[in-house]
């Protein structure tokens, strides 16, 4: 059966689980708690860059996220995640892509003030302003639209579904993207969102964890 090597407070490996879930592909759940797991000697013959999420699939390992997306897309091709008209794969690839380099850096800094680290307040100031810009953009690309490309869910939603509803946590409001708003709770609605979103009570207790990753990482 599929390994997945995961974390239940890593986003990236959250955007994995729910693609397991929403493709309802079978798999073996493979905690590491983060603690230095990952750097234990088991773990590194698996990945030698010591992240999650990772999966092995039939003997085959395959590490980073969004190709563990494509992989899964390709091998489980239903139900399918991935549009097939130009401009929906588009509009998918862009959210995925502004998601990992724009968001989540920004979100990684919000997260050092939220944790209690010593923070730049205009690095801070300049986060904020990223994630308005990248949710203003959001707003508009999603218009009157179910989903990012249409009527379908796709890795747009599996992707930034599951970074965007946890901003609040960050202080940032939604009043200003309505609907990114009813979008969020649409997705928070599903199977897979409710599954897979960490308690309070695991965010707390990963502090100390998530507080060593961003001092090493930031
Ligand atoms: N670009 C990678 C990032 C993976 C990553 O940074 N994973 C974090 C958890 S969210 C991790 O395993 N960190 C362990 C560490 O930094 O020691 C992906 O998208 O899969």
């Amino acid at each position: 059966m599929l390994k997945f090597y995961y974390n239940p407070i890593s986003v990236n490996a959250r955007r994995v689980w729910v693609a397991l879930l929403e493709k309802q592909i079978p798999f073996e759940p493979c905690l590491l708690n983060l603690d230095g797991d990952q750097f234990q000697d088991s773990f590194t013959a698996v990945n030698p860059l010591q992240r999650v999420p990772v999966i092995v699939d039939e003997g085959w390992r395959v590490v980073e996220s969004l190709a563990i997306l494509d992989y899964l897309e390709a091998k489980y091709p239903s139900p399918s995640l991935m549009p097939s008209e130009a401009q929906a794969i588009a509009t998918v690839r862009m959210v995925e892509m502004i998601t990992l380099n724009e968001l989540q850096p920004a979100t990684m800094l919000l997260t050092r003030q939220l944790v209690e680290l010593d923070t730049n307040t205009q690095k801070l100031d300049s986060a904020q302003e990223r994630v308005g810009t990248v949710l203003q953009f959001y707003e508009q690309l999603l218009g009157d639209k179910t989903y990012f490309a249409g009527e379908d869910l796709t890795l747009a939603e599996v992707v930034a579904g599951t970074l965007i509803p946890s901003l609040p946590m960050f202080g940032v409001a939604f009043d200003p993207y309505p609907r990114l708003l009813a979008w969020a709770e649409r997705l928070e609605a599903r199977d897979s969102w409710q599954k897979t979103t960490p308690s309070m009570e695991t965010v707390l207790a990963a502090i100390p964890n998530i507080k060593a990753i961003i001092e090493r990482r930031t």
